[in-house]
Order: C-alpha cells, then structure tokens, then sequence
C-alpha cells in the first residue's frame, strides 16, 4: 500500500463510551479487584479532555450496563479515512459489542462495513502504521477473521500482515504501539519477534510492560500514570508525553487505546 505518512498518528475524531457501573464484572486475567464505575468515569473524563485537547472532536457515547466492557470502543470496530468496520470481538460476552457501536459508526462515516459472519477480530489486535497494518491473532482473533478484515482493508488500497501475538498477551496492542514517524514502542518479548523489520524501536524497561500499551495522538504520546522509566525513554526518543490515570482500566485489562477509535475525516 501507498506510504501514508501520518496516518497513524493524524486524527481528528475519536469515539468513546462512558464506563458503566458493571465494569465492575468485566473480563480480566488476573483478579486484582473490581474497577469502581464511578472512580473509571473520573479517569475517563480526563482522558476525553486529553484527546480533546491534542485536537479531536471526541463523541462520548452513554454507558451500557449489559455490557461490562463496553467503555473499550477500540474493540468492536476499525475506523479509516475510506469508512469504518464493525468487528466482531473473539469473547462471547462481548460479541454483541459490534452492534452497539454501529450507529455511531454510521453518525460518522457514509460507509460501514461488517466483517462477514464466521470470524473474530477484536480491534486491539490491530496496529495501523503508516505503511501496513498489522493485525495479530490472539485468543480473541482467530485467522477467519484476520484473513476476512484483511480482505476488506485490501478493497480499500491497504495492506495487511497476520502476525501472531505472543502467548499470555491479551491483544496484539497490548504490547506495542506506534509513536509514529516509524517508531515503534514494544516490549521486550515484542521487540525480539521481528514484526516490526526495521523500524526504530523504543523498548519498554522491565517490569513497566503495561506501559507498552500508549498512543500518538497528533503532536503528543499519551502515556499512564506510574511508569516514569517509559516515559523517559518516550521523551528521549523525541516525542513530547502527557501522563494519564488509567488505575481503573488497568484492573479489567485495558488500557490507554482501548478506550477510543481514533480516526482523521476530512469533512468536519
Ligand atoms: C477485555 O478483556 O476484553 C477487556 N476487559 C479489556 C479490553 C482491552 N482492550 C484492548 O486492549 N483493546
């Protein structure tokens, strides 16, 4: 596909959904205790403003108490320039995420196109730099998926690669992230797994591994709270960070990208 600089990094709307009160039962790995609805929601509205901020129009779309992990938009779709897609995400209580997220795809964009029935993708596995997309298969991509999203990504002139994310990492994002300009940040395990060629690599200092989930938003790298050693070698890799609390996310799995579909329109 065409080198786009840029598009990985330049946008002008986001979408997000408030956190419910029963994320408090959302899907997690590890118990480490409940998140709290309401302390989520005060973490939530500070990350709406940072994004708001860096330059978006940010669409906060209301809570949905029958789906506990709801808030994490980046899972259920996949927004480019061309249109969005809704997706269908690999765990069964979020399979019904796609749908809900639908109309807003729609408020935004003219065409919305559904991954064909059969296959699972969860938006987390998908890294958009600026000259592929990647796309990794984890418990909650299955190949059927990756090779159906592929096609639709191809329809619209964009290439994709399947890699396989390592094991025990929940989303191919989970562990990596682009800083943009062809710079990639990523775990150790990630770094090592040759995904990523050539590209300049920003390596996250062990123990900080959560940190490997941030993103560029326009001139800025957002970044959670509480890991000073990432976000050192971020700066001195050039970009400028802002620090986010993501405490409540972090007890059900997620992070810093979940919580949004970043995307550039160039009709308002
Ligand atoms: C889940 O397990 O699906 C949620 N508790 C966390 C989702 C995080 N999303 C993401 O990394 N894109």
């Amino acid at each position: 596909m065409p080198h786009r600089p840029g598009q990985s990094f330049r946008f002008t709307h986001a979408i997000t959904r408030l956190p419910s009160d029963s994320v408090a039962n959302g899907l997690r790995a590890t118990d480490t205790g409940d998140p709290s609805g309401t302390r989520f929601r005060e973490e939530h509205a500070l990350y709406v403003k940072a994004l708001q901020e860096a330059g978006l129009t940010v669409d906060v779309l209301p809570s949905l108490e029958d789906y506990p992990d709801s808030c994490f938009v980046e899972d259920p779709a996949f927004c480019l320039p061309e249109g969005a897609i809704q997706l269908r995400p690999g765990a069964a209580s979020r399979a019904g995420e796609g749908a809900q997220i639908r109309p807003a795809l729609a408020a935004r964009f003219d065409d919305v196109v559904k991954l064909p029935e059969g296959g699972h993708v969860d938006g987390g596995d998908v890294l958009m730099l600026d000259d592929v997309i990647l796309i990794g298969l984890s418990a909650r991509t299955d190949r059927r998926g990756a090779d159906d999203f592929s096609n639709i990504l191809s329809n619209w002139g964009y290439s994709a690669e399947i890699c396989e994310t390592p094991e025990g990492v929940l989303h191919f994002k989970t562990a990596c992230s682009t800083l943009g300009d062809g710079v990639i940040l990523a775990t150790g395990v990630m770094a090592e797994s040759g995904f990523f060629g050539n590209r300049e690599l920003v390596v996250v200092p062990e123990g900080e591994e959560y940190a490997a989930n941030v993103i560029r938003v326009n001139d800025v790298v957002l970044v959670p709270e509480g890991y000073p050693k990432t976000r050192a070698a971020i700066e001195a890799a050039g970009f400028k960070s802002v620090v986010l609390p993501t405490h409540e996310a972090r007890k059900v799995d997620g992070g810093l990208s979940c919580l949004s579909l970043r995307f550039a329109l160039s009709n308002g």
